[in-house]
């Protein structure tokens, strides 16, 4: 079916078939970029869950490998789950993650590459001890996941967190430990939020609050904040908070309780969820992948015979002129893809106004684009178009809040996709243009305000608009406001995914 196969994407990450879900153990070795994810072999919907495993030089072309990990062991038989790789000073990589064992207990695990210096990492050991962690007592048997990166403590030691929940209060669990066998649960816990149900793939890094470049996951110290995300099993989406980090007492901090983790910031305010960054060493940044999941029916998935997506990689940096968020930002490499640009600078945009885009096809495209609003016009409050959710609105203080959205209603005809809106407010700072990116891959979307200070990330599986009928267009559905805008965009190429086994490298 013509439609259904114009959906499938083109430069974001996808196995050749079937299901994926998270990320996993993401890292860099000797020149390759490794991505493990959550597979099902069988079907394009849950189950059998196994370790996909792929490689790439520049994390936008990439090579299938044979899987890494599968259910073979009473440990994992139901599942090998989330995970996450750590580097140690030596080079050693050591990868934890969650098994769902044959009595449907989640166990965390321990395995290591075979050959540390194969580049292509192919074969992986799980410890024959496994496993190395029990859920521990107080600690439901179904609410014990997804290990994140370990990191060093002052006392040299290794520290990890494991998200869990005690009734509906959202925590995570402290482990240390010197040799990745033998575990110490601490007795206080990292945190906690009341409300915030059962924590999945809980992420916990430092980010420099001075300077440009990424944290490597153990460093601390003056001009550090560390980010805390947990993707919230009740809502399926990822929220995070920054704060302080106290090694000694291994407890964090929110900077603001009111904007704590589960309650506040969300990575991404579309389809997004149990995300992971890893530290590149390479290009000393810290990067961010995500799990963007189907909008239609598993009924749609079958036939199409694949579900989900990897997001492009974001680099992930603190915000210095907001202070009160981080910014995400699709990788430089991504910008390879792009040929071809239209440019489009400074057009008036009168209420009511639609503007279409000479762009002759809209399916794979990398979009920029800046509006200026007449201040004197924008007294404050205007309703941008009254039928959404999502208008422009004065806050509390009398401040004027901008809105960023994603309105999905008109983009199928399809009765069982997802048309919701989407959105979030955006600080937009003085003197600065409202200002977003956006790359469009077929059925994925993804757009980022005010340099990735807030995203969204959408499906879409247009039934009509697709092929040469796909478009872009700038309007202005304002009632009194006039819009200057101009536009930047670039037609992208298809990424290159190679099956295994390949010629060469
Ligand atoms: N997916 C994994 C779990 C994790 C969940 C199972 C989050 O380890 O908690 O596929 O999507």
């Amino acid at each position: 079916n013509d439609m259904l196969s114009w959906q499938r994407t083109s430069f974001h990450f996808q196995p050749q078939e079937n299901w994926m879900n998270d990320p996993n153990g993401p890292l860099f070795h000797m020149g390759w970029y490794h991505l493990f994810y959550q597979y099902n072999p069988d079907s394009a919907i849950w189950g059998n869950i196994t370790w996909g495993h792929a490689i790439s030089r520049d994390l936008i072309n990439w090579l299938h490998l044979p899987f890494a990990m599968q259910p073979d062991q009473w440990y994992d038989i139901n599942g090998v789950w989330t995970g996450s790789a750590t580097i140690l000073p030596d080079g050693k990589i050591v990868m934890l993650y969650t098994g769902d064992t044959d009595d449907l207990v989640q166990v965390q695990n321990l395995a290591y590459p075979a050959n540390l210096s194969d580049p292509l990492l192919l074969n992986w050991i799980k410890y024959p001890d496994n496993p190395v962690m029990f859920p521990p007592p107080g600690i439901g048997s179904t609410d014990f996941r997804d290990p994140t990166t370990a990191w060093i403590g002052p006392d040299g030691k290794w520290r990890l967190t494991i998200g869990s929940k005690v009734n509906k209060t959202g925590i995570s669990l402290m482990y240390r430990t010197t040799d990745f066998i033998s575990y110490e649960l601490l007795d206080e816990i990292l945190h906690a939020v009341p409300g915030t149900g059962m924590w999945e793939c809980v992420d916990f890094y430092p980010v420099s609050v001075t300077e440009a470049n990424g944290l490597d996951t153990s460093v601390n110290g003056p001009g550090v904040k560390h980010v805390l995300k947990s993707s919230l099993d009740d809502d399926k989406h990822d929220y995070y908070a920054l704060g302080t980090y106290d090694p000694i007492k291994d407890k964090w901090t929110p900077d603001n309780p009111e904007l704590d983790v589960g309650i506040g910031l969300r990575l991404d305010y579309g389809k997004y969820y149990a995300s992971k960054t890893f530290y590149d060493q390479d290009k000393k940044r810290r990067l961010l992948w995500g799990w963007i999941g189907e909008t239609d029916s598993e009924t749609t998935d079958l036939l199409k015979g694949w579900a989900s997506v990897q997001s492009i990689p974001r680099t992930v940096v603190f915000d210095k002129k907001t202070g009160t968020n981080i910014l995400q930002w699709p990788i430089k490499e991504v910008e390879s893809l792009r040929s071809g640009s239209y440019e489009i600078d400074d057009v008036e945009l009168k209420p009511g106004s639609l503007v279409p885009l000479k762009i002759s096809s809209a399916a794979q495209l990398d979009i920029v684009a800046s509006f200026e609003v007449d201040e004197e016009a924008f007294k404050g409050t205007f309703e941008a178009d009254a039928s959404y959710n999502c208008t422009a609105s004065t806050g509390v203080d009398g401040s004027s809040k901008t809105y960023f959205c994603a309105d999905q209603s008109r983009s199928s005809t399809a009765s069982d996709v997802g048309k919701g809106v989407y959105g979030s407010d955006v600080p937009v700072l003085h003197g600065e243009k409202l200002s977003m990116r956006l790359l469009v891959d077929h059925s994925i979307v993804e757009s980022f305000a005010q340099g990735g200070r807030t995203v969204i990330t959408s499906r879409v599986y247009p039934t009509r608009a697709i092929y040469s009928a796909a478009r872009v267009f700038l309007f202005n559905n304002a009632t009194g406001v006039s819009v200057t805008a101009s536009v930047k965009a670039w037609q992208m190429a298809s990424a290159n995914l190679k099956p295994f086994p390949f010629d060469q490298l």
